[in-house]
């Protein structure tokens, strides 16, 4: 199978009390599994099988009609969880650290306001999607938010598009054995998660791909 689920990078309850471990197997062993085998099903055969998962959801024009909805929403999602499961850690959180540090006071005049527009994005995704600071056009940090399991390297598709630093997964199968309807509390506690380490190796990474 050309496509494979990541191992978890921490112990399935490396996360608590922000996130709990029941909900840990169920979002990594039960739903980005089912994205990882839906995309196998629907590139199997063809080219796409062979291409990473970056250049793939880079390049869903180049999809055919038929399956290109099933790639956009199960290579999104084995995209958008594989990010996800790295840009946490065990004892995660705390001031940005770094690189981005810089660029977050540079673009949003701190983290507090960082944070402050990033839970508003995801508190205002009606329905199922992700929040994510981007590297934009212009070099800058932004806050978009986007759709069921687009993101914004979907170029030509997404919503909002530039280089993906980091997101928050706003589905409620995220959330809602632990915080139910409470979603806007989640936001916040997510925070207490972020690796920044793994954010700076993003952000980097970033900047190269957009010529920056
Ligand atoms: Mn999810």
């Amino acid at each position: 199978m050309p496509f494979e689920l990541p191992p978890l990078p921490y112990a399935y309850d490396a996360l608590t009390p922000y996130i709990d471990e029941e909900t840990m197997h169920l979002h990594h062993d039960k739903h980005h599994a089912a994205y990882v085998n839906n995309l196998n099903t629907a590139t199997e055969g063809t080219p796409f099988a062979n291409m990473s998962i970056d250049e793939l959801v880079r390049n869903l024009n180049m999809v055919p009609d038929d399956k290109r909805t099933a790639v956009r929403n199960n290579g999104g999602g084995h995209y958008n969880h594989s990010m996800f499961w790295e840009i946490m850690r065990p004892g995660g959180g705390g001031e940005p650290q770094g690189q981005i540090a810089q660029a977050i006071n540079d673009s949003f005049g701190g983290f507090d306001a960082l944070k402050t527009e990033f839970n508003k994005a995801g508190v205002g995704r009606f329905g199922s999607g992700w929040a994510w600071v981007i590297i934009g056009s212009d070099g800058r940090l932004a806050v978009v938010s986007t759709p069921n399991q687009d993101n914004p390297l979907m170029s030509g598709i997404a919503e909002s598009t530039g280089y993906p630093v980091f997101g928050n997964d706003v589905w409620e199968h995220a959330y809602y054995l632990k915080y139910q309807n409470r979603r806007p509390e989640y936001l916040e506690a997510w925070w207490n998660t972020v690796n920044w380490d793994a954010i700076n190796e993003r952000y980097n990474t970033g900047r190269t791909s957009m010529g920056g």
